[in-house]
């Protein structure tokens, strides 16, 4: 039987899950949709002839019966209470980054979960799915070059919206490296600083764009992270690891290259989605499958959403002081010790 799931929020990554569960992955079927506006969650049961009910928000949909699961797409600051409802109804749910906009939300989240006893939720940090990082990990894991002591990385966007602001640089987009950097290297983050190079000027006036952030971990490592988010020229993920006997980096997506007009080019990819489609497939297949198969979630867990809230928090707050800020974490809970988070 296939796992029944819902959606609240039906803007562009819901639309893209739903799309992926009905026309690429397998045992997964979309049965309940919800959005805020109505018209765009009857809009997407039409557009991809689901067979699915709308409900007018999400507590009627986690509560349906024939609901066994919930994807939560919706914007941020709605995702703690849907998650929260969720787990008291006992449902799966598989949520977007942030997993709450603070870490207190955060922490209330994992609370519920350890009520609850077994793993209901996955926070959507797809890039521990993707092949480059996997690779990655699978050399650091395997001691290849030793114990890493730098990490060089950068985040670029083509270009954001008006309404993307400077502590988004943090919240929104290098909450990405935060995530699956302390993951590959398997510590805990000490500290984070922010700088602030020459503002570009393709930046509107209340963004600043670049920004630098230095973070240290636990173990000594520091990694300088570059965010830009209007560098024109594509969507670039980069991430390269010192260690002590070697280097590692993550690899370019695989493009053709082309020898014309006296030139040798390969393209560079514009968006996120297309970057990194593959690991949005292997995560939402991974959630169907666990549940399936193990009655149980196995990606990023709700401790991971609280220390990319924790991390986060720090950075705006480093944003704001260009001080050297702590990231001060609460001790894990034993429930999330013995779980290993995704390695495929
Ligand atoms: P969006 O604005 O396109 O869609 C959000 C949808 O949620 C809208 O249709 C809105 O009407 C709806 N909504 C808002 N509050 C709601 C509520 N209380 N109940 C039901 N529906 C509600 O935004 P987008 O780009 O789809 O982002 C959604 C979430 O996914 C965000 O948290 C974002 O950070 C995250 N995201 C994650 C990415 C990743 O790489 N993992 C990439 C892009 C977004
Ligand atoms: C967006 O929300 C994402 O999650 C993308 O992966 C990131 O590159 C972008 O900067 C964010 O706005």
């Amino acid at each position: 039987m296939k796992l029944r799931i819902g959606v609240i929020g039906t803007g562009a990554i819901g639309k893209e899950h739903i799309n992926r569960i009905t026309n690429k992955l397998a045992g997964g079927e979309i049965v309940a949709v919800t959005d805020v506006n109505q018209e765009a969650a009857q809009q997407v049961v039409a557009d991809y002839s689901l067979n699915a009910k709308v409900y007018p928000d999400d507590d009627s949909l986690i509560a349906a019966e024939n609901v066994d699961a919930v994807l939560v797409t919706s914007w941020g600051p709605a995702h703690e209470s849907s998650v929260l409802k969720a787990i008291k109804a006992n449902k799966y749910v598989f949520c977007e980054k942030p997993l709450a906009t603070t870490a207190e939300g955060c922490m209330r989240i994992v609370n519920e979960e350890i009520k609850a006893g077994k793993r209901l939720v996955q926070v959507g940090f797809m890039r521990r799915y993707d092949s480059g990082y996997v690779q990655l990990k699978e050399a650091l894991d395997n001691h290849v070059i030793g114990e890493p002591l730098m990490i060089h990385c950068a985040h670029r966007n083509p270009a954001v919206g008006e309404n993307y602001t400077t502590d988004m640089a943090v919240v929104d987009t290098l909450v990405h490296e935060i995530d699956v950097l302390h993951w590959l290297v398997n510590d805990d983050y000490e500290s984070v600083q922010v700088i602030y190079p020459k503002k570009s000027k393709n930046a509107l006036p209340h963004l600043k764009d670049p920004q630098i952030v230095v973070v240290e971990t636990k173990g000594g490592i520091v990694i300088n992270a570059e965010i830009y988010v209007n560098c024109k020229y594509g969507y670039d993920i980069q991430c390269e690891i010192v260690g002590e006997d070697g280097i590692i980096k993550l690899p370019e997506p695989a493009s053709i290259s082309v020898r014309k007009d006296g030139k040798f080019s390969t393209d560079i990819l514009m968006d996120w989605q297309r970057r990194f489609v593959d690991a949005y497939d292997v995560e939402i297949q991974d959630f169907i499958d666990s549940i399936q198969q193990k009655g149980e979630v196995s990606g990023p867990t709700a401790w991971d959403g609280y220390i990319a809230a924790v991390t986060t928090d720090a950075c705006v707050k480093a944003q704001e002081s260009g001080q050297k800020e702590p990231v001060a974490l609460q001790e894990k809970p034993e429930f999330y010790q013995s779980f290993t988070t995704v390695q495929k």
